[in-house]
């Protein structure tokens, strides 16, 4: 089906037999088994390849990524304070772009990728995510969201869902429910608030070649600054055993509660369309969790409403979370 936008040219990702076999994140870490933030980290330098540079905010990916002399970096790598990630990408892109200028380095694409966890990314380092989406620059924001500040043992962000128990959150006598916020929605703010950047997506390392690497060779392709938002479960913050990461991720998104799209050009394409292949119920996605333990009938029928009400409710069902406007005699 056309989408009425311009074709994109990329090198596109077939299926598991076209995956390139190179690998540029390799052996070497010490994050936890099933650890699908990791997956992401290996997905985008496969997709990207040899010629790209990274920057890492501080949190898992770049402690357990870094253990004294020891990577699994192929690529080069540089670690960035938390919160630092939107500025380090663009001072890299821009640091490029000057040697390219002056002929100190031969004029070619080299892709700099930032990636950032939810809370360098989504919550503490939202402003300098912004200041690169309004950059002109060639760069590549990738907020991998394990839903916890992970690294320094599992505290709640603003990406937490509902009703997960976190050290910041524990289930007491007097409240059962300590997270209570809604899950702020990145990736859908940054679409909605930066009209130039062409492209912005979520995404899942649990789907690699249907969906994550291609997503990566798109941004690249289309260039300026561009973000991806991806879902990344956590054994340890989640609280399940390690063999069924790829299970969360993908019941993550057949329940609905992480809304897989891209904004490109402004023109949002759902990866998967729950209104269309239906939803599992949100049960099935809490209850594996040791997180969401804590939880009656009552806390899960209302994650469930919430969820109904994404993809009932809102003016672009699981993007933005408006409901129409209202005319002058309603004001
Ligand atoms: C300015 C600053 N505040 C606090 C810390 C401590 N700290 C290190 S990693 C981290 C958690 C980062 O969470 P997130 O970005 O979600 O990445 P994750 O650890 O989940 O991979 C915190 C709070 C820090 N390094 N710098
Ligand atoms: S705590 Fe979670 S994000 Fe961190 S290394 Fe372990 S599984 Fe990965
Ligand atoms: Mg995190």
């Amino acid at each position: 089906m056309s989408t009425g936008l311009p074709v994109i040219k990329y090198d596109k990702i077939k299926g598991v037999k076209n995956t390139p076999h190179e690998e540029f994140y390799t052996s070497g870490h010490r994050t936890c088994q099933g650890c699908e933030s990791a997956m992401v980290m290996r997905q985008f330098a496969k997709a990207s390849g040899p010629r790209t540079i990274a920057t890492g905010s501080t949190g898992c990916m770049y402690v357990a990524n870094t253990s004294y002399q020891t990577t699994p970096w192929i690529i080069p790598w540089m670690h960035t304070q938390l919160g630092a990630g939107g500025a380090s990408a663009v001072g890299m892109a821009a640091g490029l772009r000057a040697l390219m200028r002056k002929g100190k380095l031969p004029e070619e694409k080299i892709n700099v990728i930032n990636f950032s966890g939810d809370l360098g990314g989504g919550d503490m380092g939202l402003s300098g995510v912004s200041g690169a989406l309004q950059s002109d620059y060639d760069l590549l924001i990738i907020m991998y969201d394990n839903e916890s500040a992970a690294n320094t043992d599992i505290q709640a962000t603003g990406l937490t869902t509902y009703g997960a128990q976190t050290t910041f959150t524990p289930p007491g006598q007097k409240h059962r429910i300590m997270a209570r916020r809604w899950k702020k929605n990145v990736a859908g703010m940054l679409a909605v608030g930066h009209p130039t950047c062409r492209y912005v997506a979520t995404a899942s390392a649990t789907y690699p070649a249907l969906d994550f690497l291609n997503k990566v060779r798109k941004a690249l392709a289309i260039g300026g600054p561009t973000f991806i938002h991806t879902f990344d479960p956590c054994p340890k913050g989640w609280d399940f055993h390690p063999r069924y990461s790829h299970e969360l991720g993908e019941l993550g998104i057949k329940s609905g509660i992480f809304p897989l799209f891209e904004v490109i050009d402004g023109k949002v394409i759902y990866s998967y369309d729950p209104r269309k292949k239906g939803r599992v119920p949100v049960r099935e996605y809490l209850e594996k969790q040791g997180r969401f333990a804590h939880l009656v009938d009552e806390d899960v029928d209302y994650i469930q409403q919430m969820v109904d009400k994404m993809w009932e409710e809102w003016e672009v069902p699981g993007v933005a979370p408006f409901r129409g406007n209202l005319n002058s005699a309603q004001k």
